[in-house]
């Protein structure tokens, strides 16, 4: 009955894949050459994911089944502080916060995980990670002062216990758990040891890591006192740098990329190894995304893989994901976080992510490479060489790179062999000699599986050069070339194949003293064109499909999940006699490869709507002298904890009236001499951000935020004051919107970044004593979090969500005064089912310098548009943010600098795949069912 029932769960594509060893605890250890599992070495080879770049629960399961299926076997994660926590001893940890679902996703894909809960995480977000209320909390900031301590204390006593539950140890996927971040300047050795300690007494009881950057061997045992001293030190690699705008010309600029061995009695951990970049110039994430491409990932990793020695291995980032809402840290990065990672901010696999793929499989396929020493390499003239062997097996694993710019040709003597090779310039390859029957070949090994009692190998080499395996066997076995050109010589115990790269050779080997082999010869892209997948009755090999998520072997179907771009084949090497893809019946055919040969549809045309329903209303009423403010707060606090000092009485800063999220308005109230001929003021926004200013009512204009340098000057602007504007004894009103953006990180864990102000920091009219009112979010959304709502008009009032009567709004004209205009426009979408297709909104034309737009959709702040923001021009709206059956709202905030005339976005396709993984709508209220406070 069970087995049945697996059968039609899995015929019907509904079968989670769940890793064989869920819910059996584990024993994790290491020693000097990798982790161990049960005694058994691990080379981990993980991506690193951020849940809260992603706010749509079901798709984590669509990255995580990706970066399985490029061979990755584990992902990293931070968690954010300050997406958990909106203010002190609140915490959230449901819907698109719920990590614990998170977790449970990762052991039922079968990744591993290695935790990083920081407390600081650095990230390019919000704080580094800090909730901004820290700021207001006495105690520097990544030491052991009391206030800090209490604070993170909670912290860590509300996310260990959820990570202690998901650990290795337990029957989980957690295999490594990562204190700090980077601390290796203004370090405080006893915070350190207690993170720790605390860790500890929560149960976590897998290995401590952390990750260094400057100096490797921070908390090492050897390193200052040895207090704080972590089992696992691991190292950031950044070999590229971030100069995306000179894609073309970097090449390892910050250093060979191999990371140190720190500790003598544990594994070499590449804890962060540069897979993309931040784009700091704007210069576009493509562009990052070729500054780390195909050349960069096969040069520095394989070199690190075999120069280091390390078997663990993170990259950071696979999947970047959105900075939606105020996550961004404005200094380095805008609403994008796409990172040029293998895996695009619209979830498309990209030409890096089949690179991973192939490094990836072959890692998986190479148990041998987890233990190994550093042994002299075979010279290859005009090539660089270095080797590693297993002691054991005496496998060894040569590194070939051309440190050149173009090609050359040579040979490398290869076990007793000299064989051909050829390398474009920049290319680097891992050679292997004594692998089982694999005596050695001048091609890579992607993968090898035992199927259905045959021997399959797939190796691949760059298209057109010259490639020669070498194979042991007992006597001359029987040779057929199924397909394309292949020599083949016996002598001596020895098979030697000789080829070009080109297409996918086939050459099954039978009789010589051993199994059945089928040898699978192609180039980068024939070889990418397979996919793996470990069944719970042994592997599957399938070529073609654009992506296999999942196979089960039942009953002699292999019931594949597998998404395709287009319609094209499907070969499966497995024992079945059927296949099924996505629960349907394929029609197969067996080849001469021993193979079953069938066809899968591509994905159904999609239609998207014309967003041509806008609607517009101004609003902006704070602007108003008359304007009620008499339920705000009121500004008068004097101090505060910040280094910066206020430039004026009082402060100002938002943080301490505890407005951190994005828009704030103030409203200065005073009596008018009527001889006042400027207001000067002073904001600091963080990068990116701005200020507009109105006098009783009448706009005197905006001015530029400052940003992190303490020694610029802090967003200064100085307003004229129109003649007979204010009068002589008269009640006078200065209305200021500040538009703020994230907050600093903390990476110099000095305090002096991260505890700058938001806001106005000074603000003069005259002589007058102002009396302020401040006003920032007015409400926390409970299920977009704190981060998601500023405290613009419309954003206190609700326009921002679906739901919201704008039937009285009129159509809209598109152009704007000055001050917070509003467009709003429902459309319908109708995505075809069984499908994913990912939806973005575009802007055409120039981005516009003289307004910024925050764009909602369904009440979701999907990001920020403007010249002053980046160079951003398609906004991810991921599905279930998205409804795919439905009605949806997109609401867009226009902040006016002077009036405008506003461009409207218009959907686009990013990407559509037949296949996918089902996603429901992520639940949030609308303006019915909340109370707006
Ligand atoms: C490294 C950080 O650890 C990580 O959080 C992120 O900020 C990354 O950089 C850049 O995207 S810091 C390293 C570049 C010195």
């Amino acid at each position: 009955m069970k087995i049945l029932l697996a059968l039609v769960l899995a015929v019907a594509g509904l079968l989670v894949p769940s890793s064989a060893a869920a819910q059996s605890k584990h024993t994790v250890t290491y020693d000097k050459y990798s982790l161990t599992v049960d005694g058994e070495r691990v080379l981990l080879q993980a991506a690193e994911f951020h849940y809260f770049r992603l706010p749509s629960p079901d798709l984590w399961r669509d990255i995580l089944e990706k970066e399985k299926a490029a061979g990755f076997n584990g992902i990293s994660v931070y968690f954010s502080w300050a997406f958990h926590s909106p203010a002190p001893g609140q915490y959230d940890f449901t819907g698109v916060r719920d990590v614990d679902r998170l977790l449970r996703i990762a052991e039922e894909v079968g990744l591993y995980v290695i935790a990083r809960p920081g407390p600081y995480i650095n990230a390019e977000t919000t704080g580094g990670g800090f909730p901004a209320w820290l700021k207001t909390v006495p105690g520097r900031a990544r030491s052991s002062a009391p206030g800090y301590t209490a604070a993170y204390h909670d912290w860590l006593a509300h996310i260990n216990p959820i990570i202690a539950k998901h650990q290795v140890t337990r029957g989980g996927s957690v295999l490594l758990y990562n204190v700090e971040n980077e601390y290796a300047v203004n370090t405080d050795a006893v915070y350190m040891q207690d993170l720790q300690d605390t860790a500890r007494a929560d149960g976590i009881d897998v290995p401590i890591t952390t990750n260094n950057c400057c100096d490797a061997g921070s908390w090492s045992s050897t390193w200052g006192s040895g207090l704080g001293a972590v089992q696992i030190p691991g190292v950031d690699d950044y070999p590229q740098s971030f100069d995306c705008g000179n894609a073309a010309t970097v090449w390892g600029p910050w250093g060979a990329g191999v990371t140190e061995k720190v500790r003598e009695d544990a594994p070499v951990f590449a804890a962060e190894y540069q897979a993309g970049a931040i784009d700091l110039n704007n210069a576009g994430y493509a562009a990052c995304r070729e500054l780390t491409g195909v050349q960069y990932t096969k040069y520095f990793q394989k070199g690190n893989m075999i120069l280091s020695g390390a078997t663990a291995f993170n990259y950071y980032m696979g999947f970047g994901g959105t900075n939606w809402g105020w996550l961004a840290q404005p200094n380095d990065v805008y609403t994008s976080y796409d990172y040029g990672a293998a895996i695009s901010e619209d979830r498309q696999l990209t030409d890096k992510y089949f690179e991973y793929k192939r490094q990836g499989y072959f890692l998986q396929s190479v148990p041998q490479l987890t233990k190994t020493d550093a042994v002299a390499a075979p010279a290859a003239p005009g090539l660089e060489t270095a080797a590693r062997s297993n002691p054991d097996t005496g496998t060894s694993f040569v590194l070939v790179r051309n440190t050149g710019t173009t090609p050359v040709t040579s040979t490398i003597d290869l076990g007793g062999y000299a064989l051909p090779l050829r390398l474009d310039g920049h290319d680097a390859k891992i050679l292997v000699t004594g692998l089982d029957d694999l005596a050695a070949s001048s091609s890579e090994l992607l993968t090898r599986a035992t199927i259905a009692g045959r021997d399959i190998k797939v190796l691949y080499g760059t298209a057109g050069t010259p490639g020669t395996t070498v194979l042991n066997y007992l006597s001359k076995p029987v040779v057929r070339v199924l397909d394309g050109q292949v020599s083949a010589t016996y002598s001596g115990g020895k098979l030697r194949l000789d080829y070009t790269h080109e297409g996918l050779a086939r050459v099954q080997v039978t009789g010589g003293g051993q199994r059945p082999q089928l040898l699978l010869l192609g180039t980068d892209d024939t070889a990418a064109a397979f996919w793996r997948y470990d069944t719970a009755s042994g592997p599957v090999l399938v070529r073609g499909t654009d992506l296999l998520r999942s196979a089960a072997l039942i009953h002699g179907t292999a019931a594949l999940r597998a998404d395709s771009n287009a319609a094209g084949p499907v070969e499966v090497f497995s024992p079945a006699r059927a296949i099924t893809v996505n629960g349907k019946p394929v029609a197969a055919r067996t080849s001469p490869s021993g193979s079953l040969i069938g066809s899968v549809p591509g994905p159904r045309a999609v239609t998207l709507p014309a967003l041509s329903g806008w609607k517009q209303q101004a609003e902006a009423p704070e602007a108003r002298p008359a304007f009620d403010d008499s339920r705000w707060t009121v500004a008068d606090k004097t101090t505060s904890l910040s280094p910066f000092p206020p430039l004026t009485q009082p402060v100002l800063f938002s943080d301490e009236y505890g407005f951190h999220t994005g828009s704030v308005w103030y409203r200065g109230h005073f009596t008018a001499t009527g001889a006042e001929t400027t207001a000067d003021l002073n904001a600091i926004t963080g990068k990116r951000g701005n200020y507009l200013v109105w006098l009783n009512g009448r706009y005197l204009g905006a001015a530029a935020g400052g940003v992190e340098d303490e020694t610029g000057s802090p967003g200064a602007g100085s307003f004229t004051v129109p003649a007979g504007l204010l009068k002589a004894g008269q009640p006078a009103v200065l209305s200021v919107l500040v538009q703020n953006m994230g907050h600093n990180d903390d990476w110099t864990a000095d305090d002096n970044r991260f505890r700058q102000p938001r806001g106005l920091i000074g603000a003069r009219v005259g002589d007058a004593a102002i009396a302020w009112k401040i006003q920032g979010t007015a409400w926390l959304d409970p299920a977009r979090g704190g981060l998601n709502n500023g405290g613009l008009y419309g954003e206190r009032a609700g326009w921002s969500l679906p739901g919201f009567a704008d039937r009285s709004w009129p159509a809209a004209s598109k152009s704007v005064p000055a001050g917070v205009t509003w467009l709003r426009d429902d459309f319908r979408v109708d995505l075809p089912a069984g499908q994913d297709t990912s939806v973005a909104l575009r802007f055409d034309g120039a981005i516009p310098a003289g307004y910024r737009a925050i764009l909602y959709l369904n009440g979701w702040n999907v990001g920020q548009y403007g010249a002053a923001i980046g160079p951003q021009t398609d906004f991810v709206l991921p599905a279930g943010v998205l409804h795919q059956n439905g009605t949806n709202t997109l609401a867009v905030a226009v902040i006016a600098e002077q009036p405008s005339t506003v461009a409207t976005p218009h959907l686009v396709v990013a990407g559509s795949q037949r296949g996918g993984v089902p996603v429901r709508d992520v639940p949030a209220p609308d303006r019915r069912n909340h109370a707006l406070g």
